[in-house]
């Protein structure tokens, strides 16, 4: 585990997307704190921090010698701080490593689009690479929506992602001033790691660390990665404490609860991935306390879970069985058994394989001797089948709690013979007392219709008085997101006034509620026009709000 930190000048704005023209003298924090920063996400059991260095808006968290688009331009410190060099310090006094999220979008910079940007974002990627010690992970993040401030062009400019940024000459930069660094990409050049296909926190339950070299990654291939893939591309599953990525005091209520926490540990961590766990930076320059004591909370609840494991001082014995399916071993395969002297309650199952020799596993079973009978156990988490099968790095099964006197473990497909490095039976408590969840409510009982494909019309029958619009975009598709919108209200359904218009920024791949704040208005009616969707042709919805 490691985390995430979002700080920009979207966190002054409000927003998740920045436009490029975002006044630096924004950038003013009264409280920034870096040391804070890195002891709450120790204490939250993260190893390291990425942080955001510059978002796809431009703005730099360094005083770059490349831009003036940056904190040297700020009030803060007089326009002699850096946000980057704080935190690697802080880092380093709390034995934290550290690392630099480098949007390659830059919807500030003129030259964007045209070769000369390619350069100016290697030159900055140098600086980082070379003044601020060890860089254990580079992240280039893929988003990219076209249009931006470009130095005033205020366009949309258009680029192939696939050779636009030369990477194999960046990766060898990269290589040469950092051996070890990782380079997380989600261009066409295949980093060191992978994205997982979404930001809700979850990886497949199947998941191999393996993907093809080259090509297209399309959605399952990320999210379950390749059994016959020919590099080592372990899945990392990047989610954040709250709905948004960067810091919306309409979120401070919104943090996810522990049990929503764990969830997206079992389906990060042990499904063989690693967890990126995003706290956002508030605008007074500190996390917020309402995310350091959940982040703390979510670390205390594993080492609760994971305390004790109930076989470590027992024997196991190995017996062999036929597995016809298993092109390991001839069609053998391997029993392991575990026996209590008295029924034992347990819940979680842990299985680990010594990666070093690759990930073998294909899939295994289950179960457990209670009162005489044996029976098998499946992953709850999983909705569709029993869910054994890859293990990879970690593996943790979660089951309702079962007393048993045995317990068998049986691994019935393998690429090749499988290596377990260690196995591991605990009793996790039950949340029985949980922070309430940051599940949002439907609340709407608004009166709502479409007067086209891409307009949708609130009617109140009586004059309101409203300062807020609130969208849920549809959550089980890709279609018909919106993405631009304009809200216009009348009082008399003739004459029309623009009430707000803009952007949902990253709305497809973290599709979740956006806020739309505006001085009050008087309207009867409020059409919510759709001016771009994320594609389709008809705008989808979860929920409305209104306020
Ligand atoms: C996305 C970006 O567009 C978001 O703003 C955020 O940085 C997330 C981690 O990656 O693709």
């Amino acid at each position: 585990m490691y985390a995430f930190i979002h700080y920009s000048l979207n966190t002054y704005t409000d927003q998740e997307w920045g436009f490029g023209n975002e006044d630096p003298k924004l950038f003013n924090p009264s409280n920034l704190d870096c040391r804070q920063w890195a002891r709450v996400c120790k204490q939250a059991g993260m190893r390291g921090i990425i942080f955001t260095a510059k978002h796809h808006c431009g703005f730099c968290m360094w005083p770059s010698a490349y831009t003036e688009y940056s904190v040297k331009n700020s009030p803060w410190k007089n326009g002699k701080g850096d946000v980057v060099r704080e935190l690697a310090d802080a880092c380093r006094e709390e034995g934290l490593e550290f690392a630099v999220y480098l949007s390659p979008w830059d919807r500030n910079h003129p030259e964007y689009g045209r070769p000369a940007y390619v350069e100016y974002f290697r030159n900055q990627l140098r600086e980082l690479l070379t003044n601020y010690g060890d860089i254990f992970e580079v992240w280039f993040d893929g988003a990219n929506g076209g249009d931006g401030w470009y130095g005033g062009a205020n366009e949309v400019r258009k680029i192939d992602r696939t050779t636009y940024y030369e990477w194999p000459e960046t990766y060898r930069m990269i290589r040469q001033l950092q051996p070890k660094c990782l380079i997380w990409n989600d261009g066409s050049d295949r980093g060191d790691l992978r994205w997982v296909g979404t930001e809700a926190g979850n990886v497949g339950e199947t998941n191999w660390s393996l993907m093809p070299s080259k090509g297209d990654t399309p959605w399952h291939m990320l999210h379950y990665g390749v059994e016959e893939g020919d590099v080592w591309c372990p899945g990392e599953t990047n989610t954040s404490i709250r709905p948004g990525w960067f810091y919306h005091e309409t979120e401070n209520e919104h943090v996810k609860s522990l049990s929503k926490l764990m969830d997206t540990y079992y389906k990060s961590v042990g499904r063989n991935s690693t967890l990126l766990l995003n706290f956002p930076i508030a605008p007074n320059g500190r996390i917020h306390p309402n995310d350091s004591l959940r982040g703390i909370a979510f670390n205390k609840m594993i080492q609760e879970v994971f305390k004790e494991n109930l076989i470590d001082h027992l024997p196991l014995t190995i017996d062999h069985c036929s597995a016809p399916d298993s092109a390991a071993n001839n069609g053998q395969c391997s029993m392991i058994n575990v026996q209590w002297k008295k029924p034992t309650a347990f819940n979680r199952f842990v299985a680990e394989e010594d990666i070093r020799y690759g990930q073998r596993v294909k899939k295994f079973a289950l179960e457990a001797e209670v009162d005489g009978q044996w029976v098998p156990l499946k992953d709850e988490l999983v909705e569709n089948g029993d869910g054994l099968t890859t293990i990879g790095h970690r593996r943790i099964i979660c089951f309702p709690t079962v007393e048993a006197t045995k317990l068998r473990f049986t691994i019935t497909d393998a690429k090749a013979a499988p290596i377990i490095k260690k196995l591991g039976v605990y009793l996790a408590p039950e949340l029985t007392a949980d922070i309430p969840d940051s599940g949002e409510k439907r609340s709407s009982n608004l009166h709502y219709f479409f007067s086209s494909p891409t307009q949708m019309l609130i009617d109140w029958d009586t004059e309101q008085t409203i300062t807020s619009f609130r969208y849920l975009p549809p959550q089980n598709t890709k279609d018909g997101l919106v993405t631009h919108y304009t809200l216009w209200g009348s009082t008399d359904w003739t004459k029309w006034t623009k009430v707000a218009s803009g952007e949902f920024s990253n709305i497809v791949n973290n599709p979740i509620w956006q806020t739309i704040k505006f001085p009050a208005a008087k309207v009867r009616v409020l059409r919510f026009e759709a001016d771009r969707l994320s594609s389709g042709t008809r705008m989808g919805y979860g929920d409305i709000e209104i306020k």
